[in-house]
Order: C-alpha cells, then structure tokens, then sequence
C-alpha cells in the first residue's frame, strides 16, 4: 500500500483553516518550501502549511452535491461547504451514501411535506430523487416488503437538531403507504400517530437547547401485514428524566402537560383547584411560563383529542388530569420546625389548603399524607419505631413522591397506548423508528447526562458497524480486496460503563448497596481503578467529580446525586398511602408488592435496568435493516436562515457523519466507472487511448504511468485510496498548463 499523497500546486483552489469562519476557500500564490501562501476570497493573503490546506472541489462548484459521497474530496472542508451552499437554497437534506443527513430549517416548509411531494417519493428508489426523510422511508418500506425483513430508521443529532420533528415526518410516511381508508373508521395508523402528541404532553419540555425537548427515549415498532398495510404497534420508551418533576431553572420549563392544565376552560380548572401556573412552587421556580407561538390552552384540546383517538376514555382521562394537579398541589406543601426541633410540621394555612387538596384529588386521607410526608418507620428486630423528619427531609420526602407518582403516571400512559393499539401478533415484518434524546454536555452533568450519552455512545458503536458493513459490502460486489480498511471502534468507553463486573454501572451499584458508602467513596473507587484507563480522567483538583472521554467530546459528571437517582426505591409510607387510594386509578399505579419483593430489601438498580433495555434494544436493532437520519442544529439561536460554521463543524466531528467519512476514507473514498475516469484523465496518457484495450487495462495503465499504487479496480469502477484522485487532479492541472511547480507532500488521510 503506498503513502497516499495529496498535490497542492500553485494556482490550485483550496480550504485553509480560519478562526471564524472554520474553512475559508482560496486560491494558492506561491509556494516556499512547505508554506503555502494563500489568497483568500475574503481577500486576504494567508500564509499556511501545505500540511495543513485541502484541495478544494472544482466539479461542485456552484450548486453543491446531493451526495457527499459524490464529491471528489471528502474532506471536512469540502463536506461543511456543500451543507452549506445546499443550506442557503432551502435544501435542508443531503445524502452521504445512504444516510441522510437533515439540517433543521427552524421555519415551516409546507410544500415539502404536503401529501403531492408524499405521492411523488412513492416507490422511487433512493437518490433518483433530490434527498428526502420520505426517500429514506420508502426505502424501509420497499426492503421490508421486498427482502420479508425488519427494518429500522435511526434518528440521531443533538438537542433541537430535528429528532423528534423528522421522526413525526417518517411515521406520517409510513401511514401513508400502509394506510387504511378513511371508511375503516379509527384506525390504527392514526391512533399511532397519535400517540405523539399524548408522548409529548407528558414527556417534552422547554430546555434551553429546545422549547419542545424529548425528556425520553422512544422506540415504535409499527408492524405491517402482507399486504403491507399497518396492522399493530409497539412503543417502547427508556427512561423519563424525573429530576424535572419538582426541580427545574431559568429559562426551563415543567413538562409541558403542567401549564395546559392550568390553561384548561375554566370550569375544568374550578375542578382541580388550579389558577395561574405562577401560583405552583414547581413551576415559579423558573421565570419561563409561555412558549412563543403555542398556546397551552389550544393543546389542552388537542392533547384531550389525540387521549380520545389513542383510547384512553373519558374517565381515566380526568384520573390522569387529576394526577397531574395533584403534583402541582403536593409542591405546594411546605413545611417548618415541628413542636420539637427536629420535627416537620405543615407550615401554614395556604400549606394546609394544598396538602388537603392533593388529598382529595389523590382520594386518600390527608393525615395519612402528611405522616407519609413527615414521619418514617424504623423497624429494628424488637419492635417498629416511628420517627419525624426535619423539614428539609419532609421536602426531600415529598418531592420524592411527586416524582414517583408523574413516573408511574409516564409509564401508565405508555402502558395504555400499547393496549388500546395493540401488536399484531401475526405480523412478521415491522419498522422501527428511533427518536432518543441527543448527546447532552451541560456545565452541570448529573447521572441522567450519564445514561443519555451512554445510549448515545451504544447508538455510534451500531452506526460506526453499519457505515462499515456497508462499505465492505460495496467492495464485496466490484470483488476487490477490502482488508485493510481500519475499523474505528468505541467499544472502549462501553467497556469502561458497562463492563461486568468492573464498569461504572456496576461499581455504582455496588456503592448503592454498601450502606456506608458516600458519593465520595464511590468516586474514589473509579480513581483507583481507571487511573490509567484512557477514556478516563480524574480533573484536576477534582474531589468526586469524574470524566468520560465520550466519541463526541469530554463530559466532566458530577457524582454527587448518582447513589441517589440510582436507587429505584419507593418508600413504604408513601406505597401504602397510594395503594390504598380510593381511586382505582392511583391505587393501580401502585400495585401491592408481591411478598418476595417486600422481603427482598436488595436495591433495584435504575443503571442496571437500563443498561438491560439498552442491550435488548440493540438485540432487536441488529435483527433489522438499518437506515440512519443524523439531524444537525444550524445554529443555537433556534433561528431560521443561520448557518454558523463551527456549530455545525463540532456535531458534524461529534455526531459520526464525520465518522463515516473516515471510514470511507480509510478504506477507497473516491471511485469513478472506467469510463468517467477516462474522460477525465486520459489527458495524462493519450497514448494509452489511441491504442485499443479495453477500458478496465486502460485505467489501469494511466494509473500505472503515474506511479499510484494501493488502488484497487474492481469489476466496472476504479477504486482510489484518499488524496489519490487530488494527486491526478494535479497532475492534470499541470498538463493543462496551469502551472509549473508540483509539490507532493504526505498529508493526512484521516481528517
Ligand atoms: P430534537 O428532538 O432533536 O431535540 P425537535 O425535533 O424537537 O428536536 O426540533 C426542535 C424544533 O425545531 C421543533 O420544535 C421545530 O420548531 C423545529 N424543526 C425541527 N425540524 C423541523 C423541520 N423539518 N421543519 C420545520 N421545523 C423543524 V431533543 O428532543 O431536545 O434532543 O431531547
Ligand atoms: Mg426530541
């Protein structure tokens, strides 16, 4: 295998790096030794490393490519200009290969999704079409009702990049194509897309990065019959962010379900004793109440509209409601020193008012929730002890129920859906869509920035396998030997969470149940035994907080809370209290612990639980085809029309489209068929095409004549190892008489 080589030459159009701006493009002056000097087209005059500028795309100038797979640098310059050139004419969609790559337009596009352009992608294979998340849908639906395989759709990017919304878009293809009449009455490709915005009601927030953030995972199988019409659907979802229930900061808000109750027609808020979401100590905390251009009391509606479609009735619609107010009146509940000091006691009146009201939405007894709220049982072999908390702890205790309760609400809510659709056990075919929550890296990194960005990493390690399966299988076909293509791998970082026994999970859990362990103990622990780990680092002047070198940058994690929110535990007075409910509703979102789960005092790990969806996820992923969406935030302003370079350069680095570039590149990124070789290059050996031999000898030999080796020619294209075709390009720029000096400077392959 040669040392692939890149030829930069005077005269030649480049990239060059830029503070601002990135990659900014020129065209080489003059060249000393191994400095080049550049004039920019910013009109600057730049001096830069030959090493360090990139040949710039002759052939795309003007309009871009709709493949980047098709442009003859794949470089990470070359890559960001065509995203954005495509970006400036409204083109939010471009392939690389067959992934799709979807930047967020931050404005509605109607015409782009209207039901003309949904008939105009039916049955089209993909790329004879400009790029589309509907092109990358019928793609699933033709292989799966061609191959009788699963098929899956991966949407990945970080938060506000499009997820969620191009999510909704596939699912609104799929019922497209497998949808029933309208004379079948409700049917199930309507309940499952409308099953989204009873999801988000519930489970989406404002955060900063996004007004509508998914604060959970999300799988729907949607199942299909023969026919290939929809016949059953499965949701599964992974893990709701909790913490948000009763904590939340400027300029956050609750989940959204929070603020469309107190905007419901008045004389449903009269029923649940709800007035102005300021009033609430779970949503003044933040300052952020309305959303620009929504109106909670309009989604109230609607929410109530989809509940009605999805099948949950009338009735359990006001339990759920009723769930909800009560959370807000719990929050409400605010406690002081108690007779003796280390008592709790209800503070007020105004205190009083909210705990009765919590109880009577709940149906159960107010002294028995406030004793659940201030008291706890200690049982020691002789007898049971009842002991008060203090005040902060009756706080801590009923922030702690609020939490259990919109939890087990979240999951009921799913549970629901799951029944009302219904699988179909008969179907063998499905698509899956996965909308998870994107790579998160905030100043504060708690334990559920650990679990998102260890499904985000689980996610990679699939993609990196799939862009590489892909791409032997390409060689496979032109019969060319693939086997020194580098395979890139995280398997590492997974290693060091997941491992067992010795991964993080696993020493967390064990932390969790050695009762004398602290936060600090554990945090020492990983010191001790990932100190020479590479993934790993301790900060500097760090005392519990620890870091992971994830594949899309450093998160520094504060360990403090992770003993907690690992503990999957209800506490036994707040269980009895709700089991006892009145209200059929609450007491089955708490069903009686079975006998041996009573006995068996052994903690229930929430990393471990999810480590084990992680796993079963990635078990069904790996039975499907895969086709992969990776959405990108043009800009942080959540503005239309504002592409900002490095943004887009750090998700392109950190979300894996670069990643598949560089296993493009560590393998034959450039290929041509003998024939478009030969237009281009015969130049450089018109000899070898005045005499007669066949096309295949005759690309052959022009790369021959020009000492290239580590090529490869398959059956009807020539395959080129990365910065070979920048070195013919040279070469012919050269003959072409552009000019004189050619330089050949080893460079980097790899970006
Ligand atoms: P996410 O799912 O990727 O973030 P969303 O899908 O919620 O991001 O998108 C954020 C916002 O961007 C939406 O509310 C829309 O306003 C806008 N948007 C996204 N895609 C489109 C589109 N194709 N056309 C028009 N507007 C769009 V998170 O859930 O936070 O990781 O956890
Ligand atoms: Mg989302």
């Amino acid at each position: 295998m040669g040392i692939p080589v890149d030829t930069i030459v005077v005269g030649s159009h480049v990239w060059v790096g830029d503070p601002e701006l990135v990659w900014v493009d020129g065209q080489v002056v003059n060249i000393n030794g191994e400095d080049a000097e550049i004039l920019t087209s910013n009109g600057n005059l730049i001096v830069a490393k030959v090493s360090k500028i990139y040949p710039k795309d002759a052939e795309t100038f003007a309009d871009g490519g709709d493949d980047m797979t098709k442009l003859s640098y794949l470089h990470e310059p070359g890559v960001l200009h065509n995203l954005a050139t495509r970006f400036e004419m409204n083109e939010i969609y471009t392939y690389t290969g067959n992934i799709l790559i979807a930047i967020n337009p931050f404005q509605s596009l109607p015409q782009l999704y209207d039901a003309f352009t949904m008939e105009l992608y039916k049955g089209i294979p993909l790329g004879k079409l400009s790029p589309h998340v509907f092109a990358i849908a019928d793609a699933a639906y033709r292989e799966m009702m061609k191959e009788g395989k699963s098929n899956s759709v991966l949407v990945s990017g970080e938060s506000g990049a499009g997820k969620t919304e191009t999510t909704k878009m596939l699912m609104r293809y799929l019922a497209f194509l497998g949808g029933h009449s309208a004379a079948e009455g409700r049917t199930v490709e309507q309940q499952v897309l409308e099953s989204n915005p009873v999801l988000e009601a519930f489970g989406n927030a404002k955060t900063s990065r996004n007004n509508n953030s998914s604060r959970f995972g999300k799988f729907v199988e949607i199942q299909f019959d023969k026919l290939g019409r929809i016949s059953g659907a499965a949701v599964r979802t992974y893990l709701l962010e909790r913490s948000r229930v009763c904590q939340i900061s400027d300029p956050e808000r609750n989940y959204h379900c929070f603020y469309l109750l107190c905007a419901a027609p008045p004389q449903e808020r009269e029923r649940y004793k709800l007035g102005n979401p300021r009033s609430f100590h779970y949503l003044n905390q933040s300052n952020c109440y309305e959303l620009e251009g929504v109106s909670d009391a309009h989604d109230y509606l609607t929410t109530r509209r989809a509940m009605d479609i999805v099948g949950i009735s009338e009735k359990e619609q006001d339990s759920v409601f009723r769930v909800v107010a009560a959370i807000l009146h719990l929050g409400n509940i605010d406690f002081s020193k108690g007779e003796d000091n280390d008592s709790a006691a209800v503070e007020d009146e105004l205190s009083l008012f909210h705990l009765q009201m919590a109880a009577e939405l709940l149906m159960c007894d107010p002294h028995v929730l406030e004793n659940a709220l201030c008291k706890r049982a200690m049982i020691t072999p002789e007898e049971i002890i009842e002991r008060s908390l203090d005040s902060h702890g009756a706080r801590v205790s009923r922030d702690g129920l609020a939490k259990t309760l919109y939890s087990r609400l979240f999951d009921w809510l799913v549970d629901k859906i799951n029944v009302s659709i219904g699988p179909d056990p008969s179907s063998n075919c499905l698509i899956g869509v996965l909308d998870i929550y994107g790579f998160e890296s905030f100043k504060n990194n708690s334990f559920e920035q650990f679990c998102i960005n260890f499904t985000n990493e689980k996610l990679q390690q699939h993609f990196n396998q799939h862009v590489f399966k892909m791409e032997q299988e390409k060689y496979t076909r032109e019969e060319i030997d693939w086997s020194y293509i580098d395979f890139i791998d995280n398997q590492d970082v997974l290693d060091l969470i997941e491992k067992k026994p010795g991964g993080i999970i696993a020493l967390l859990d064990e932390a969790c149940m050695f009762p004398k362990s602290t936060h600090e103990t554990f945090s020492q622990k990983l010191y001790q035994i990932f100190k020479d780990h590479k993934r790993f680092v301790k900060p500097k002047l760090a005392r519990s907080d620890f870091s992971i070198l994830h594949y899309a940058g450093e998160v520094q994690y504060k360990s403090d809370l992770f003993l907690d929110k690992n503990k999957d535990y209800v506490v036994p007075e707040h269980q009895d209290l709700l089991s006892s409910s009145k209200c059929s509703f609450v007491a089955g979102l708490f069903p009686p612990l079975s006998e041996e789960a009573g006995k068996n005092s052994k903690f229930s790990s929430i990393g471990s639980r999810f480590k084990l969806q992680l796993q079963q996820l990635m078990e069904i992923l790996n039975s499907t085809e895969p086709h992969y969406i990776r959405c990108v935030k043009p800009n942080n302003l959540l503005s239309p029309g504002i592409f900002d370079n490095t943004s887009v350069m750090q998700q392109l680095r950190s979300g894996g489209v670069l990643e598949a570039v560089r296993v493009k590149c560590s393998g034959y990124p450039t290929y041509r068929s003998f024939l478009q070789f030969l237009t281009r290059f015969g130049i450089l050996a018109p000899e070898v095409l005045k005499g007669h031999c066949d096309e295949k000898v005759a690309c052959e030999k022009i790369l021959d004549k020009m000492g290239l080796t580590g090529y490869q020619i398959g059956k009807t294209k020539v395959f080129l190892r990365a910065g070979q075709m920048a070195e013919l390009d040279a070469w012919r720029t050269e003959i072409l008489g552009n000019s004189a000096k050619v330089i050949q400077l080893k460079t980097k392959t790899r970006i």
